[in-house]
């Protein structure tokens, strides 16, 4: 099985296509060099200030990780709330709920010397398996170009049609993609960020969407708060969960400038 590759201007149809059969998929080119750019740039202070707090065997001690980027780099608005992200959002999770929301939104830097990382599926966050009912959806955008040399994330494709992930024999692929692709990976696609044999760093963010009715894998409402959130459009504010699933779920009524409902605009 090979990893699927489309070019920026493939129909969103043709991605779902390939996600659906074999569980992940790469679109390249799809971000501005300029945005993928000022990500970085906004993203740097955090990295260089908070970006080993997050080191354990899991995540590895040469890699730098950073949560939440929305609370300090405004310009990832344009790639969580990018188009052929909710697009792919749409059509996996708006059959089992009426509205999504992020889970987490990680910047990760793999410096040089680092291992593979242990491969994972990241929904199994949630306790629960329900045949045909899709989870969570995630999208690793490259900041740089991923290679095989630098880390690029390994895939293994199929796994998401195997119920019981303890026997799989783990057959990754790499996916090597220039900066600015999105590699699109179902939540229950194993999975795991690559050794990084090159001589610079490679720094992507993964930005993960799921029901709207599960908890959020992050507690976005600590994480970016109401005085944050505002500067957003409905769309983001509604992904950070400043919006209620349907008539009630989640309902308050303070901080009713943040408590927006989104309608289907895309509006960021
Ligand atoms: O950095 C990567 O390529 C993937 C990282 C990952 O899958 C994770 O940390 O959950």
């Amino acid at each position: 099985m090979e990893l699927p590759v489309f070019k920026s201007d493939t129909s969103a149809a043709a991605v779902v296509t390939a996600l659906r059969d074999t569980g992940a998929a790469v679109v390249e080119r799809v971000l501005p060099d300029d945005i993928a750019d000022a990500c970085a740039a906004e993203m740097r202070p955090e990295f260089d200030r908070h970006g080993r707090m997050a080191e354990n065997d899991f995540n590895g001690y040469t890699t730098l990780r950073i949560s939440s980027v929305l609370r300090y780099a405004p310009s990832t608005r344009h790639i969580i709330g990018h188009p052929l992200a909710l697009a792919m959002a749409d059509t996996f999770l708006l059959p089992h709920c009426l509205s999504y929301r992020i889970g987490s939104n990680t910047g990760i830097e793999i410096h040089p010397g680092e291992k593979d990382q242990v491969l994972h599926t990241d929904d199994s966050i949630y306790p629960m398996r329900i045949p045909g009912m899709h989870l969570q959806i995630n999208v690793m955008w490259s900041l740089c170009d991923f290679t095989a040399e630098n880390g690029g994330t390994r895939v293994v494709l199929g796994s998401h049609k195997i119920g019981d992930y303890g026997d799989v024999p783990a057959e990754a692929v790499q996916a090597a993609m220039p900066k600015g692709s999105a590699l699109f990976y179902l939540g229950n696609v194993l999975h795991g960020g690559g050794a990084n044999h090159s001589n610079a760093p490679r720094i992507g963010l993964i930005n993960t969407y799921a029901l709207g009715w599960l908890r959020q894998e992050v507690n976005q409402y600590l994480a970016v708060p109401p005085e944050i959130a505002k500067q957003y459009g409905p769309t983001i504010r509604s992904l950070l969960g400043y919006a209620k699933h349907g008539s009630s779920l989640g309902h308050s009524r303070f901080n009713n400038d943040v408590w927006v409902w989104d309608g289907n605009d895309h509006d960021i």
